[in-house]
């Protein structure tokens, strides 16, 4: 008799016992019917799990809650699977990999999504900082996985059918290529793992995410956008109404309608191909890919924006001047496909001056940008008029981090693309 998983179909925390059911061969059957935040508040539901959440696994010996503990119930079944290793060792790190992928995968991923999709407040210094933990922990993943293709031993274990299911969430809904290159060991195994049969058979085509899960407007911290500056507190985070918590799960959401910007009159200039040519030039910047990027540059296709940030008064500190950039630059990342830009923080003593040169496809400013990304308001943005030969001459030294800029040094300059 198949056992009960009480879950939504897109639930990552139930494909971890579906993909170890493949592995263990045990019969478990999703129940059907199963609607989030109707079925999981029943008070039948309430007597398997008194927080109401999923998944649950209902046995002929009562019911379990807890993604891993349910995951680990249904591998013990048979005694026969490799799910465990091969000793106690193995078994040791097994668990161990468990853990991490828990509290330092899981747990940062969950913290990046969540506010974003207004179950929490969303607070960007709260977003750097979870980003900023995954990262540490992607690292020491990468490290690992960069001499072992499975966690544990060499073949597939319950520690990888949990790790695989949390970077699941991650890849499909926040972390793009650009965010998971830096970890291409990680990458090897995500894709090696979600394309192992058994693996495929539950989730599907497993798709990287392109653009950075937007932010949900009733989230975005419009206030913090610097309103009037004598009113705002300086270094508090900003504030904004806590939606009242869903009661919804994790699952995909439904998918995003198509950007506008791809529905525009196809344009000559590839921004990819200026990319790459902006990237690969080391010599003769220039002759190169100055010129290059002028002679790709389409006018009808796309727009260039000059940005002066608005409280160049307050960077009094290197370090956080930067880090604000960076922040911004990290932010602006669900424009990737649509935008290139340069930032550069000037002079050699504070406070420092923060200009900005932007390549945007289309006329405008995209309003996804304008909607999602608060730093935005943080500037002053002015179209390029490119047949003024000293903007063109501007720009062409933003591009190329010319020094001295506007007769002074450059502190940093910063290339989104
Ligand atoms: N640690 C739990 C997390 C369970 C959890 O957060 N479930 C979410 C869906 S993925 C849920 O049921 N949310 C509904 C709620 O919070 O009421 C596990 O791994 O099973």
């Amino acid at each position: 008799m198949a056992l009960i998983l009480h879950a939504g179909k897109n639930n990552k925390n139930a494909y971890k016992t579906l993909i170890a059911a493949e592995y263990s061969g045990v019969d478990v059957k999703l129940a059907p019917n199963f609607e989030m935040g109707v079925s999981n508040k029943t008070p039948e539901f309430l007597r398997f799990n008194p927080i109401g959440k999923v998944p649950v696994l209902e046995t002929p010996d009562g019911p379990i809650f807890e993604s891993n503990a349910i995951a680990r119930y249904v591998v013990r079944l048979n005694g026969d699977n490799a799910l465990y290793g091969s000793s106690l060792m193995d078994y040791a790190h097994v668990e161990q990999w468990i853990d991490f992928s828990t509290l330092e995968i899981d747990a940062n991923i969950l913290n990046w999504y969540r506010p974003r999709m207004g179950r929490t407040t969303y607070l960007p210094p709260a977003e750097e900082a979870a980003i900023s933990a995954l990262k540490r922990a992607l690292g020491a993943l990468n490290t690992h996985l960069a001499s072992n293709t499975y966690l544990v031993g060499h073949f597939v274990t319950l520690a990888d059918i949990i790790m695989t299911c949390n970077l699941f969430m991650g890849f499909t809904q926040l972390m793009t290529k650009s965010f998971t290159s830096e970890f291409p060991h990680v990458e090897r195994y995500f894709w090696t793992l979600v394309n192992q049969p058994k693996f495929h058979k539950i989730l599907g085509e497993v798709k990287q995410a392109e653009t950075v899960l937007p932010i949900q407007s009733a989230q975005k911290p419009k206030e913090a956008a610097k309103p009037k500056k004598e009113a705002q507190p300086k270094k508090e985070a900003p504030k904004v109404e806590e939606k009242p918590k869903e009661a919804e799960e994790e699952e995909a959401p439904k998918p995003k309608p198509k950007n506008p910007l791809d529905l525009l009159p196809p344009s000559k200039m590839i921004l990819d191909e200026w990319k790459r040519l902006y990237s690969n030039t080391k010599t003769n910047f220039r002759e190169v890919a100055i010129k290059g990027f002028w002679d790709m540059y389409d006018p009808e296709g796309y727009s260039l924006w000059f940005c002066d940030y608005k409280y160049n008064d307050e960077n009094t500190v290197s370090f956080v001047t930067m880090n604000k950039v960076g922040g911004f630059l990290q932010r602006m990342d669900l424009a990737r496909k649509y935008a290139f830009g340069k930032m550069l923080v000037i002079g050699s003593e504070p406070p420092f001056k923060v200009k900005g040169l932007w390549l945007f496809r289309g006329q405008e400013i995209p309003q996804f940008v304008i909607d999602e990304c608060y730093d935005m308001e943080l500037y002053e943005w002015k179209k390029v008029d490119i047949s003024d030969e000293a903007q063109k001459e501007l720009i062409s030294q933003m591009i190329e981090d010319c020094e001295p800029f506007e007769g002074e040094p450059l502190l940093d300059a910063k290339c989104f693309k």
